[in-house]
């Protein structure tokens, strides 16, 4: 694994001072091996970008993303990896408040003959910006779809001293690439000191139980990215990580391809819908209770000045037998409307009462009435 031996080392050290020039702003990047790749650009600061290009629809290979939270370090191991000083390579890094990599950069890499798309990604998220990180999300999820070659690896970026915070962000990790996206998934950890980086067992036993477990399930791929301000390209350690990346990137079988991540992501946008929409039923609902509680209030008012007034408004609501629901001003000699409730064996139910004179309209006009109580020949009376 780790632990090389010497000579061989030295040798990986030789092939790779063949293999690239130390890198300068004015190289040109591997133009001369491979005339697919974009002429070198500048990038918005105006430093040369040299082999580096932000053309995602340029992508001719299996990609290899870099992906982490903002200002983690992935430029960084983006240069280690493709054979420059961590902090002097294609990849522009910098110690600064705000995401430096704003838009997904690529350069080509090659591991055993075989080339890849080193795509180096914004921070994913940056706990100072919510829409920072929903904005380098959707990024992610449109580079993702032009690696036409599929994903060979996931090379998640992980600061060193990042407690608790792991399982939220490999949910969110998951919840977006999908659970498969895992088995190419590779940990490097940054902010390492110089013990744990220079021995591998000693950075273990510095792993929380929640990372002992994360990393058993993605079966211990992870590997230390050298600080680059303790580091040189010379230091074996940094050829010993580099090269235990390739070696586990090329180890994987076949790439996690756009496939996977675009059912996962439907998948992931119909749960969205359903939960929005379910958030709109549950607040209209909220709303329909609320006006019906309004209702009921100005019902159980007006009723109570009624009451006061002794009389009905025209647009009282009145209920006939039919069930229909009327203003009192359209009810009609011979209608049956609810006067009453009764109990009948347990059941509440309406009574109802005919309608045989519309005497007084006008609530506010005094009226006077003769009361008339009567008896009938079946000796049945009433008024
Ligand atoms: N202490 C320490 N600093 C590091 C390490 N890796 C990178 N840095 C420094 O952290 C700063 C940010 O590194 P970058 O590689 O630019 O980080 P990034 O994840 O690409 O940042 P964004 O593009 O802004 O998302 C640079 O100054 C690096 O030198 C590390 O392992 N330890
Ligand atoms: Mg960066």
């Amino acid at each position: 694994m780790v632990t090389r031996k010497a000579e061989e080392i030295n040798k990986l050290k030789e092939e790779l001072r063949q293999k690239l020039p130390p890198y300068s702003s004015d190289d040109v990047y591997s133009e001369e091996e491979d005339e697919e790749i974009i002429d070198s650009k500048r990038n918005s600061k105006g430093k040369s970008t040299s082999g580096v290009h932000e053309e995602i629809n340029s992508f001719r290979y299996p990609a290899i993303l870099l992906i982490g939270d903002a200002g983690v370090g992935k430029s960084t191991l983006g240069n280690w990896l493709l054979g420059y000083h961590g902090d002097n390579g294609p990849f522009e890094t910098k110690a600064s408040c705000d995401p430096v990599t704003l838009e997904p950069q690529t350069s080509l890499i090659e591991i055993n003959d075989r080339k890849y798309n080193l795509i180096d990604t914004p921070g994913l998220f940056d706990v100072k910006d919510d829409a920072r990180s929903e904005i380098a999300l959707t990024k992610l999820a449109n580079t993702i779809n032009h690696c036409s070659y599929g994903i060979q690896a996931i090379i998640f970026v992980v600061r060193k001293a990042f407690g608790k915070e792991i399982d939220r962000r490999i949910q969110a990790i998951q919840g977006f690439l999908g659970e498969k996206s895992l088995d190419h998934m590779v940990i490097a950890f940054t902010h390492v000191n110089m013990d744990q980086t220079m021995d591998r067992r000693i950075m273990k036993q510095s792993f929380s139980s929640r990372m002992i477990k994360f990393l058993d399930r993605i079966d211990n791929r992870w590997i230390v990215s050298p600080h680059p301000d303790l580091f040189n390209l010379d230091d074996d350690i940094v050829y010993t990580n580099v090269y235990e990346a390739k070696d586990i990137i090329d180890s994987f079988p076949e790439a996690y391809t756009t496939e996977m991540f675009n059912k996962v992501r439907s998948a992931r946008e119909e749960a969205e819908e359903t939960a929005r929409r379910e958030e709109r039923i549950r607040s209209c609902e909220e709303e329909l209770e609320k006006i019906r509680r309004e209702i009921d209030r100005a019902g159980r008012e007006s009723a109570k000045r009624e009451v006061e007034n002794h009389c009905f408004s025209l647009d009282t609501i009145v209920i006939l037998e039919s069930g229909e629901k009327i203003e009192m001003s359209k009810v009609k000699i011979g209608d049956k409307i609810a006067c009453d409730v009764y109990n009948s064996g347990g059941i509440s139910k309406l009574k109802y009462s005919e309608v045989y004179l519309i005497a007084h309209v006008d609530k506010h006009k005094e009226t006077e009435f003769l009361k008339v109580e009567y008896t009938k020949p079946d000796g049945m009376t009433g008024n």
